[in-house]
């Protein structure tokens, strides 16, 4: 690498950080079944050591995502699950509400028939505003499993005024500090019309909701072909990127590690990205998250992975020569400008990301250092020992 080429990778890298799942480190399965790991959080205390853990190997994961059902037990001040936090070295991060669970959401949640079933839902993600408010944290995080499964089941434009509803009421509620992240995914758990299907529809949705309201793009919730880094540079341009959420897919929502089947894509989102920067002169607030569950690998081995993972496609991508790129684009050189993108991604970024590491005294290897420490090990005795003390089964929740 040359050195202007370390200084980008630097560059990057100190104004890149991912924000990691609290349900990647718990048991999580599919519908058909569970494997379980004596390594697995038990309790959110639990989880937010792993993600500690991994931050301070990777010093890229600051912040925790968390989900309100399973992190947050009733009555619980929000504030002590903060300072857990701060205790294990990270922050929360998103709020996620679970509008999927209880048996009142059967015909959906906000997109419902029932306006009772409709506040329900609305006051749950209310409350998740307030514990957002309490703990500091910026985002709430929306997926919504709802959706019709047959044709004729349901009006698709009154569920859609239904959502419009909510979704502004929701917005009146938030911080001044707060934004609201509207997800979508085209299919499953419905799978006839799913309310929020598309990024248009999120789009649409969120522009309705307020100006505080930014579409998420979960990079496994699109068809296969679907080109993803078009819809980013459009939201991008839109202003109306808020966020990702992080991992990869071979045919559906299959959870899989970010860029273990097509990092090329992820390197073109992320070009996207640096592309729109340049262009800008600033670079977009974005939310990098990581929403991952890992049913074989080691969920702490998995998260690393992915971290490293993104953390070298973002500087690979950073690597880009943009003002080459416009010239290309200006002349039509249709084969320069291809190549000028499969230049940076063929780059080897190993020496820039070592060096960012050192500079940040980080573990030049964090994957190693895990396997090193004995930590899985350590947390695999100590929560074996602790399920038998409190009786439990394993389990968990199938996201
Ligand atoms: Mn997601």
């Amino acid at each position: 690498m040359t050195p202007a080429q370390l200084r980008r990778v630097r560059e990057a890298l100190n104004s890149f950080a991912v924000e990691t799942p609290s349900w990647g480190f718990a048991d999580t399965g599919t519908r058909f079944g569970k494997f379980f790991q004596d390594a697995a959080a038990i309790d959110l205390g639990d989880k937010l050591a792993d993600a500690g853990h991994v931050h301070a190997l990777t010093g890229c994961c600051p912040t925790v995502a968390v989900h309100v059902l399973w992190d947050f037990k009733p009555g619980e001040d929000p504030k002590a699950v903060a300072r857990l936090a701060r205790k294990h070295g990270v922050k929360i991060g998103a709020i996620n509400p679970n509008l999927f669970q209880d048996q009142c959401y059967k015909w959906g949640s906000f997109g419902n028939n029932d306006a009772t079933v409709r506040a329900a839902a609305l006051q749950h993600c209310v409350d998740s505003v307030a514990i957002g408010q309490a703990v500091g944290s910026e985002y709430l995080s929306l997926w919504f499993a709802d959706g019709t499964n047959y044709p004729g089941q349901g009006s698709i434009r009154e569920r859609k005024h239904a959502f419009e509803d909510s979704l502004r009421a929701l917005h009146r509620k938030l911080g001044p500090k707060q934004t609201m992240l509207v997800e979508y995914k085209p299919f499953e758990p419905a799978f006839y019309a799913t309310d929020i299907a598309d990024w248009g529809m999120a789009l649409l949705l969120a522009k309705k909701a307020g100006p505080r309201a930014k579409v998420l793009v979960d990079t496994g919730h699109h068809y296969s072909a679907q080109n993803i880094e078009q819809i980013v540079a459009w939201l991008l341009d839109e202003d109306m990127l808020g966020g990702f959420h992080f991992n990869d897919r071979r045919y559906a929502d299959d959870d899989l590690t970010l860029g273990s089947i097509d990092p090329y894509q992820v390197f073109r989102i992320f070009h996207e990205i640096h592309f729109f920067a340049a262009d800008r002169g600033r670079m977009p607030k974005i939310a990098y998250m990581i929403d991952q569950c890992h049913n074989e690998k080691p969920k702490i081995e998995a998260t690393i992975q992915t971290v490293v993972m993104a953390q070298e496609l973002y500087a690979k991508a950073a690597l880009v020569d943009h003002a080459a790129l416009r010239v290309a684009q200006a002349k039509n050189n249709v084969v320069d400008a291809e190549l000028i993108l499969k230049r940076a991604f063929f780059t080897d970024v190993t020496a820039g990301l070592a060096a960012w590491r050192k500079a940040n005294q980080l573990p030049g290897d964090p994957l190693l250092a895990h396997r090193r420490s004995g930590y899985a090990r350590a947390a695999a005795a100590d929560r074996r020992r602790r399920r038998k003390e409190l009786g439990l089964t394993q389990g968990g929740s199938f996201a």
